[in-house]
């Protein structure tokens, strides 16, 4: 089992996966794709019958934020081991499919001693250069904003939409369910921010105002855990311009209701390197407030 006073590598975690299907009849292993370097995106679906409708969600897309699988680890780890009443509900009324690592090849560079521990994108080679900004490859939007066909660059897009193998396999898995989907989140760091699509443009999405009342529910409910206040709006008045995102991609494609992108703890003190001591904390507040948009999520559909 895992302990919340470390960040562990991708053996770990997947090794803690498997053991989890093999322990739990509702658990069981998913592959959302294969990375370049020929790993496995592994993740979970947890079910506790037929007919369902879904929650999912995807971190680790930015290698160096460590901070997001492992809040996406104390989640998986709170749906099935909690007391909490309510967390007890979430897990039986939704089917969860969980990715905690979807870009497996930067976060194992990351953990390398001849690797980079502030590696943001995938690995492939261009030339000299390594990697494509994963959250920049997806097809919508592709190359307008905050990306470009530098492969020395860290917003990198790639040589085309959905060029990068993580990106589209990892696609392909979400088109296949997408009509059950009715929260899709997607955790990176940091800032403290929860964001609504879209990033191309500050006009509102169709159901900006629910999704907006909704996202305030859940960073009050995030915030009375432990006092972290969050700001929220869409990615492009938010934070700046970003396009061919995952979460731009899931609304506009898909039309998935709630569409989230937390960046997490801190708000510029430690970045990337965020102490292993609040990764508890860290878990503790944002189970809350996703608690809080599966309610809201239940009370939609
Ligand atoms: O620039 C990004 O990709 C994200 N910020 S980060 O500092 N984690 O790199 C924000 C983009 C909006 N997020 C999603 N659409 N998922
Ligand atoms: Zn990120």
């Amino acid at each position: 089992s895992m302990k919340w006073d470390e960040y562990y590598d991708l053996e770990d975690i997947y090794a803690w996966l498997d053991d989890l299907a093999a322990k739990f009849s509702q658990v069981s292993i998913i592959e959302g794709g294969t990375s370049y370097e020929g790993r496995v995106i592994k993740g979970i679906k947890i079910s506790h019958g037929p007919d369902r409708r879904a929650v999912f969600i995807e971190s680790g897309i930015h290698s160096r934020e460590w901070i997001a699988p492992a809040t996406t680890n104390y989640i998986i780890n709170e749906l099935l081991y909690s007391d909490n009443e309510e967390f007890k509900a979430a897990t039986r009324d939704f089917d969860w499919y969980i990715f905690p690592v979807t870009n497996p090849d930067g976060y194992v560079w990351t953990h390398l001693p001849e690797g980079d521990r502030f590696w943001r994108k995938s690995r492939r080679p261009f030339g000299d250069q390594f990697g494509v900004d994963l959250n920049r490859n997806w097809n919508t939007n592709w190359l307008e904003k905050s990306s470009n066909l530098n492969p020395a660059s860290n917003n990198y897009a790639g040589p085309g939409p959905f060029s990068e193998i993580e990106a589209r396999s990892l696609s392909a898995y979400i088109i296949d369910m997408a009509d059950k989907i009715d929260l899709y989140i997607s955790f990176h760091s940091s800032g403290q921010i929860l964001l609504l699509p879209f990033g191309n443009t500050t006009d509102p999405l169709a159901n900006y105002y629910d999704a907006m009342w909704i996202g305030r529910r859940a960073i009050g409910a995030l915030a009375f855990k432990h006092g972290t206040q969050y700001t929220i709006g869409n990615i492009a008045e938010a934070i700046y311009f970003a396009t061919g995102t995952s979460v731009d991609w899931v609304k506009e494609r898909l039309n998935i209701p709630l569409a989230y992108c937390y960046e997490l703890r801190d708000k510029g003190v430690f970045g990337h390197a965020l102490p292993p001591d609040q990764i508890k904390p860290t878990g503790e507040e944002t189970m809350d407030s996703v608690i809080e948009l599966v309610h809201q999520a239940k009370r939609l559909g």
